[in-house]
């Protein structure tokens, strides 16, 4: 199944402030150089009513709730990431194995818990929505299909708060009269490609000749586009887990070459790293340090160990020593400091690797 919450940010600011629940809701990333400069990030049903959608400057939004009693309120990513984290938390204890896609979507794999019946993962799904709601306040969209392919687009159909389940032998008649664009992966670019040979539904793409889709798009786009249109899709859920990170930044109280005044924050940012580290139950294998200059310029330094840990002394130890090292050489004062933590692992393999390494 996928899961994905309904107009994420904005929900959030909705349960934070409940008074604001029935006029439209406009999250916005503000770009600083006017009042009103910069671009909307979300918005919730009753805004999008009005035509207000995601990408659109702040001042377009404006204009099309001018009539109406509205609010406008800066993301406030921080806080969203936290609440995330922990809605992952309660889809991952739901699934076999877990796959998180973005900030408010994952994919769960849920075979083995229901032996494949779609039944008992209708009924899954519904607790998972009951879960979300309970705990957190929320209300998020689930689709649940044979594959990923389909999930993803059985969540999108019915929002918010839907659930949509489409069982194998459903999933040619639910695909076929769809737009092509509701595929992950095909883009304004290719839609237009495909409506230039005459597919316009994912139907047609489903009967076109694969051969020719092939000479268009290339090997991989070509025999995707064929596979998926048929709904065939073999792709994994799987957990992202090297690739991943985990980071934090803050802003000094002054800019400073002094690291007294940078471990202070640093050692603030290591705890908070370091809890998201433990309650995900991984161990890293780098340490990375960011930091933003007082002329704006981004610098970087990291080091990686030869096998993983989850000790907190040893990240601070090695962020104070970074961060030391580069001070040292910086000419410029630091604006921003921040710490990474990558090349994360499950903890039961970090201690398999350290047994295999003694
Ligand atoms: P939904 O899923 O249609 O009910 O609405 P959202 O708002 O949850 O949309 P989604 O799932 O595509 O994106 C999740 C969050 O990511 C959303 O709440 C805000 C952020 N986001 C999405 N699109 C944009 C964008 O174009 N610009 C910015 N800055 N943020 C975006
Ligand atoms: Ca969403
Ligand atoms: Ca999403």
């Amino acid at each position: 199944m996928l899961v994905d919450l309904d107009y994420f940010y904005a929900q959030i600011e909705e349960r934070r402030n409940p008074s604001i629940r029935d006029k439209p809701v406009v999250v916005c990333v503000y770009s600083g150089r006017t009042e009103d400069s910069g671009v909307v990030s979300t918005a919730n049903y009753i805004a999008r009513r009005y035509g207000v959608r995601s990408g659109m400057p702040i001042v377009l939004a404006k204009k099309r709730l001018k009539d109406v009693e509205s609010v406008f309120l800066p993301v406030d990513h921080d806080y969203y990431r936290e609440i995330s984290d922990r809605i992952m938390m309660i889809l991952r204890g739901n699934a076999d194995s877990f796959e998180q896609v973005g900030i408010d979507e994952a994919y769960l794999d849920v075979s083995q818990r229901t032996g494949g019946d779609f039944e008992k993962a209708a009924a899954l799904a519904q607790l998972v929505k009951s879960e979300v709601r309970v705990q957190e306040g929320l209300t998020c969209s689930i689709g649940v299909g044979p594959n990923k392919v389909v999930a993803k687009i059985a969540a999108d159909i019915r929002k918010p708060d839907g659930l949509t389940i489409v069982r194998p032998e459903e999933v040619k008649g639910f695909l076929s009269k769809l737009p092509v664009n509701r595929l992950i992966g095909v883009g304004k670019k290719t839609a237009e490609r495909l409506e230039g040979l005459g597919v316009r539904t994912i139907g047609d793409l489903a009967g076109y000749d694969l051969q020719r889709l092939i000479e268009c798009f290339g090997n991989s786009l070509g025999a995707y586009l064929h596979n998926a249109s048929n709904g065939i899709d073999d792709e994994p859920v799987q957990e992202r887990g090297e690739a991943e990170s985990i980071s934090r930044i803050a802003t000094l109280k002054e800019d400073t070459l002094d690291l007294g005044v940078t471990t202070q924050t640093t050692d603030r940012l290591c705890q908070e790293v370091h809890e998201r580290l433990v309650q995900r139950g991984l161990s890293f294998k780098s340490v990375g340090i960011v930091a933003v200059m007082k002329d704006l310029s981004i610098r970087t330094r990291s080091k990686t160990f030869e096998g993983p840990t989850d000790d907190l002394e040893v990240l601070r130890g090695t962020v104070k020593e970074l961060f030391e090292k580069f001070l040292a050489e910086s000419k410029v004062e630091a604006r921003r400091v921040g710490v990474r933590i990558s090349g994360l692992v499950k903890e039961k393999e970090a201690q398999k690797r350290l047994t295999r390494f003694f």
